[in-house]
């Protein structure tokens, strides 16, 4: 036997050592989300996989929409810990947690860019007052941000709420945009996203509301004749760890998630410049008849004071708790006026 075999057996063994122990320290995390890779928090959460795996050993799997059920199933995998990241929008976190359908009244949500990415960015309510209610709810809030403006699909052209009578509409699962839809004059529809295509085809609804990239890119533009603004909202969702995990971790990759968070928020905020044209420009190329309307402000009065009503819905839902969301929303929106 050669005398060098025991050093290069000790040499291999410090080498499978290292291997293992770095293995050891690298983990796989599962990020689900509510879209496709290709759609807007499938190219956020693609950033972010490419920041964790740039900089560590770990891998994060992303499971888009439809992989693993919808958006509520989704959000019990992620509260067990069987799911370390999660994607889910306010239009359905607001069965569990009532406060965060804030972001879904309408007409408060500034329209001006520049001031929503600033909102986003550094506002009270969601970096200080929302990750509490999330924590209680077994979640760590790591991000909010915007996916555009919500335009309504229907079936027929209209300008005021009593258009809308009779006209079923369908929303995300939350109360509060039953109560929206119901003071704009229609008649909503709660629905999980799976179902929203075929129930347009069947007729079963006529109408639901979504950012312009969405409404292309699941060619809702084929079961829809009209798609209007009101300019009531932007569509926001939120980026989540389960708590338990991300408590667990290491400071280390702790401020690696925070890197990773930052660097898709600034990401996302920029791919989205142009995307709503762009989008709007497919659907026209696609089905040149598909009339696009966007209200003129007389016409959007009666929807924005049709609205008072569901600011009352949202802090009857939500007592002092929403009520003292609501204050310092008000205060991170002054704050960003101008900016
Ligand atoms: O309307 C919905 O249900 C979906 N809309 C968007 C833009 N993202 C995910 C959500 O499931």
């Amino acid at each position: 036997m050669s005398k060098t075999l025991p050093r290069l057996t000790t040499t291999l063994s410090l080498a499978a050592l290292a291997l293992a122990s770095a293995q050891a320290g690298a983990a796989n995390w599962k990020y689900a989300i509510e879209e496709s890779l290709s759609e807007v928090q499938g190219v956020y959460a693609t950033k972010f996989k490419e920041v964790i795996e740039a900089n560590s050993d770990h891998k994060v799997q992303i499971y888009p929409f439809g992989t693993l059920g919808e958006s509520v199933d989704v959000m019990e995998q992620a509260q067990a810990g069987l799911l370390q990241f999660v994607d889910q929008s306010p239009g359905f976190t607001g069965s569990l947690i009532p406060e965060a359908q804030v972001f879904l009244m309408p007409y408060v949500i500034p329209e001006q860019q520049s001031e929503i990415n600033y909102f986003f960015k550094n506002s009270k309510v969601i970096h200080e007052h929302f990750p509490k209610l999330y924590a209680d709810k077994g979640l760590e809030l790591l991000s909010m941000f915007p996916e555009g403006r919500v335009h309504i699909t229907t079936q027929a052209p209209f300008s005021s709420p009593a258009d809308l009578g009779g006209v079923k509409v369908r929303v995300m699962t939350s109360p509060l945009l039953v109560e929206t839809y119901k003071a704009f004059g229609a008649v909503p529809t709660p629905l999980p996203w799976g179902e929203v295509f075929g129930a347009l085809q069947t007729g079963m609804i006529q109408g639901q509301e979504n950012p312009m990239f969405y409404i292309e890119s699941n060619k809702l533009y084929e079961v829809s004749a009209v798609i209007t603004d009101i300019g009531h909202n932007i569509f926001t969702t939120a980026v989540m760890a389960n708590k338990d995990f991300y408590d667990g971790l290491s400071d280390a990759d702790q401020a690696l998630v925070q890197q990773a968070i930052a660097e898709a928020t600034d990401y996302i905020l920029d791919y989205q410049q142009g995307l709503e044209a762009e989008s709007m420009a497919k659907i026209q190329a696609a089905k040149p008849e598909v009339r696009f309307v966007s209200l003129p402000e007389d016409q959007r009065v009666a929807f924005r004071e049709a609205s008072a009503a569901v600011k009352a819905k949202f802090v009857e839902m939500t007592g002092d708790s929403g009520q003292a969301i609501l204050a310092q929303m008000e205060a991170d929106l002054q704050d960003a006026k101008g900016k």
